[in-house]
């Protein structure tokens, strides 16, 4: 995990000194249109002098491997994204779990399909190729994301794949078949100072199909590379990166008595279940929650005068946002955020929002959704709060 050593601390409303990471909680058609003040872009004929840091955040490198195997990551650097560049190269797209050293030995590739169906088979590469379609953006975020990390286990790829439900629909599936086991390989030369080895998650079948989840062999246009599960990984849309399973080499028909796998129980909480619960069938879907958080805070001068423009982006969640809202400390008020537009796709969505601090100081931005139909724990925790400091105003 990346560490943290500077402290920083702010003065709340009330006149306290807190610690500004007691404030900061977290768990082990795009485009953007002016300001909706009348239309007009605040920042226009000013100049950009530069970004403020983060603060409480560690210096871990960005979009670059690091480690190898269970404890091999890159974190994907989220503050350079613009309307033109929403999609994350490949080469940056977050890794969590790089490839088994064994995985070469693996050839040639083929997925087991078995349980309760009527005759087991193989599924080949070939066979999978032979169906795959461009299936278009989606977001995988892994459900350990995390501050430190500058957030860095999100992206957005161009994907292609076969769909699950049509690889599904060949088998003759028992009818007492409720579930589907779906198992990646998972054998590493090294022992895991972080992570428990073996990937596998159970869903039901009416999960599968309405997540349009799908068997990916490319990503971006390219073939899927080994770190990101060469030759075939599952992506289910809108789904936690855990229940994403990569080097897929098994599917398994299976019913309501099977137990949660190693994997289900690991992330528990992190996917919000009640407890760690032992059967399969007692785990709500691991959907990503509704998100946003500030990318950048760049500082700028105009007419002679500073300011500050927050971009940030907003992601997960079933339905639609209409007002997301900042605040800028605790115990403020929270503003509706200035351009803040989200489309129905499954990628995320920028915003910016103009701010003019009447202080210097140490600043804690967070961010809500107004509706209270919309299950927001995480953002509501402050999971996605980031905290900067301005020495100019
Ligand atoms: N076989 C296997 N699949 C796996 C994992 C793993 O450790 N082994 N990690 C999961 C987790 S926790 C996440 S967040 C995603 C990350 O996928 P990526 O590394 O391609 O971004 O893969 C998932 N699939
Ligand atoms: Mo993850």
């Amino acid at each position: 995990m990346p560490k943290i050593t500077r402290r920083k601390f702010l003065r709340t409303s009330a006149g306290t000194v807190v610690a500004v990471s007691s404030l900061l909680v977290g768990f082990d058609g795009i485009g953007w249109r002016p300001s909706a003040s009348g239309g007009k872009d605040p920042f226009q004929g000013g100049k950009q002098l530069g970004t403020l840091e983060f603060l409480e955040e560690s210096q871990t490198p960005m979009d670059t491997v690091l480690g190898r195997e269970l404890d091999g990551r890159l974190y994907t650097d989220l503050s350079g994204l613009t309307p033109q560049n929403l999609i994350t190269p490949t080469e940056k797209f977050y890794i969590r779990t790089r490839a088994s050293e064994f995985l070469e030995g693996q050839k040639p590739w083929s997925i087991r399909v078995g349980g309760m169906i009527k005759q087991r088979f193989t599924l080949t590469v070939r066979d999978l190729e032979n169906i795959v379609n461009p299936v278009g953006l989606h977001l995988m975020e892994c459900a350990g994301n995390v501050r430190a990390a500058h957030f860095g286990m999100l992206s957005v790829a161009d994907w292609t794949g076969a769909p699950l439900s049509d690889v599904l629909n060949v088998a003759e599936v028992d009818p007492r078949s409720t579930r589907v086991l779906i198992s990646g390989f998972d054998r590493y030369s090294m022992r895991s100072t972080t992570s428990i080895p073996g990937a596998s998650w159970i869903f039901t079948l009416e999960e599968l199909t309405s997540s349009n989840a799908f068997l990916a062999t490319k990503i971006n246009g390219q073939p899927l590379p080994a770190d990101h599960g060469a030759p075939v990984r599952l992506v289910v849309p809108g789904w936690y990166g855990c229940t994403c399973i990569k080097w897929v080499n098994e599917i398994t028909f299976v019913d309501d008595k099977v137990e949660a796998t190693s994997q289900m129980q690991e992330y528990a909480t992190r996917t919000f279940q009640r407890g760690v619960p032992k059967l399969a069938k007692d785990y709500r879907p691991a959907l990503i929650d509704q998100a946003a958080t500030p990318i950048r805070v760049e500082k700028w001068l105009v007419n002679g005068k500073i300011k500050y423009r927050v971009v940030g982006i907003a992601w997960g969640g079933s339905g639609p946002v209409r007002v997301l809202e900042i605040q800028f400390n605790p115990g403020e008020h929270y503003v509706p955020v200035d351009s803040f537009k989200q489309t129905p796709n499954d990628s995320w969505n920028l915003w910016t929002h103009a701010w003019t601090p009447t202080k210097r100081g140490t600043y804690v931005i967070r961010l809500r959704v107004k509706d209270p139909l919309v299950p927001y724990g995480r953002l509501d925790r402050g999971v996605y709060a980031r905290a900067i400091e301005t020495t100019e105003i």
